[in-house]
């Protein structure tokens, strides 16, 4: 049995200064246990939580508003030791779905002038930019609808559109917006998708926006698998905790955030949140070198027939797979400020990733890969092509991702290819095989920016990872990696 450290949630929150969307076990594992470590801190808070799921989740929400909006958090360190945390600043929980009451309530609080930062974890799908290029997809059902009736959104970047414009017109200053997602310059992205769809609407409002309105990047870390049956009887097992509405996480957390907060912020730092400049090279490494390795671990791991980040890289050949890919073709990329030695940052990530007290399903990061593959392994291979290097792994991961995408497991078993684009990968998958397959894939340009999907050499990679992992398998193709160092 672990040693538990318990830590209660004491101090009364005076108002709420935060608006969040998207009330996942990310955000509850990592922004809303900052916050509570500020509450504990100082006694008191006026950055109390309000958070929002939409379209998703409506169960969590009403079993968060049955205990009051109060929720465990259990951070496992390892086997021997975890601190279980009481979260009391989230005030408020709202369930967002098709318009109605609930939608009138998120607004009001957002147009609030309390509300000083909004913050964002809405999966990349979330802001409805293709991932390619960063353009707003104008032509999805969700942004059409939301261009159509922009008193009645359904998306994040229309419902922050709705807030800005109701204080604006109220003469309220405007608030932050924080995105907390994993994506390249995610402040920027989340300004491309509100400032494109406000341009539609009305020219006087997008000048506000691009004048007042601050939307600083920042890079989150902290590995939280999203919670099944047999965590919850672990946590009423060893914890003695039964919470419906608990998240279990990793002990380490890490939050990078640009420092540009016109309306004021909690003093994160004193909680360990870096405060800089400049989040981009954070934010690359961390993409490239743990979400790239993830994805890695996701694709190849499935089709040898593991089923979590655990097992994954406790397989030697696996292992070594990914030390190589992170040294030879994550850092090589990655230019980063003094202090950071991206060795030892390799070394803790594979300490993370065989962290054996989480269940991290290999399935949940495979997940929405056209959304994740571009800032995780593309714009990397597109450097090191320009850099005349190899990228022997990031070609394997895209056969792999390939092959998950189209066909069934080696066990035979089929599975859901959980992605916006699912639809067009099962349309390919009727039509082609084989190298044309691979060559179908590769002219999806929603995925694969031209100036990479025209390179030869990038072609060739995949083709070749593809051939070697249809004819032998996936686990002859990592042995090679293995006999070939
Ligand atoms: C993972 C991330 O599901 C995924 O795609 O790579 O959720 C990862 O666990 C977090 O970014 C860690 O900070």
């Amino acid at each position: 049995m672990p040693v538990v450290k318990r830590v209660p949630s004491t101090s009364p929150v005076r108002e709420i200064g935060i608006v969040h969307l998207g009330l996942g076990a990310f955000h509850r594992a990592h922004q809303a246990v900052y916050l509570q470590r500020h509450l504990n801190r100082h006694g008191q808070s006026e950055w109390g939580l309000c958070s929002a799921n939409l379209r998703s989740n409506r169960t969590l929400v009403d079993q968060l508003r049955e205990q009051d909006g109060r929720y465990h958090v259990a951070e496992y360190r390892d086997r021997e030791q975890v601190t279980l945390r009481e979260i009391g600043v989230l005030r408020q929980c709202l369930y967002v779905g098709e318009g109605g009451h609930e939608l009138e309530l998120l607004l009001q609080r957002m147009a609030a002038p309390q509300t000083r930062i909004v913050t964002l974890t809405v999966t990349e799908k979330g802001y409805y930019l293709s991932p390619a290029t960063g353009q707003l997809r104008i032509e999805d059902p969700a942004i059409a609808h939301d261009i159509a009736h922009p008193q009645a959104p359904r998306t994040a970047p229309g419902i922050i559109l709705e807030a800005l414009r109701r204080r604006h017109a109220a003469g309220v200053p405007a608030f932050t917006v924080l995105c907390c997602d994993n994506m390249p310059d995610n402040g920027q992205r989340t300004r491309q998708a509100v400032s494109a769809l406000t341009a539609m609407q009305d020219e006087g409002l997008a000048q506000w926006i691009n004048d007042h309105v601050a939307f600083p990047s920042c890079m989150v870390d902290r590995i939280v698998p999203s919670m099944d049956a047999e965590s919850f009887t672990r946590l009423e097992r060893q914890l003695d905790c039964r919470d419906p509405a608990a998240v279990v996480c990793e002990s380490f957390t890490q939050w990078v955030i640009e420092d540009h907060f016109p309306l004021g912020r909690p003093d994160w730092e004193v909680e360990g949140v870096q405060m800089v400049d400049n989040v981009r090279p954070f934010e690359t490494m961390k993409l490239r070198m743990l979400n790239g390795s993830h994805s890695l671990l996701a694709y190849v791991g499935l089709l040898v027939g593991h089923e979590s980040v655990f097992e994954a890289i406790n397989d030697a050949d696996l292992a070594h797979f990914v030390e190589r890919y992170m040294a030879q073709e994550a850092a090589p990329t990655l230019d980063m400020p003094a202090g950071i030695d991206l060795a030892v940052y390799a070394h803790d990530l594979k300490a993370r990733f065989a962290n054996d007290s989480l269940q991290h399903r290999l399935r949940q990061i495979a997940m929405d890969g056209s959304q994740k593959l571009p800032q995780r392994w593309l714009l990397g291979a597109q450097q090191l092509l320009e850099m005349g290097r190899g990228l022997a792994c990031t070609a394997v991961g895209i056969a792999a991702w390939i092959y998950y995408c189209t066909q069934p497991l080696p066990d035979g078993s089929a599975h859901v290819v959980n992605d916006p684009l699912s639809a067009t990968f099962a349309d390919l998958a009727g039509r082609f095989e084989g190298e044309s397959l691979v060559d179908a894939f590769l002219n999806l340009d929603e995925v694969f920016p031209a100036v990479l999907a025209e390179r030869s050499a990038f072609r060739d990679a995949v083709q070749r990872a593809y051939g070697a992992l249809a004819c032998d398998g996936m686990g002859s193709l990592l042995h090679t990696f293995a006999a070939y160092d």
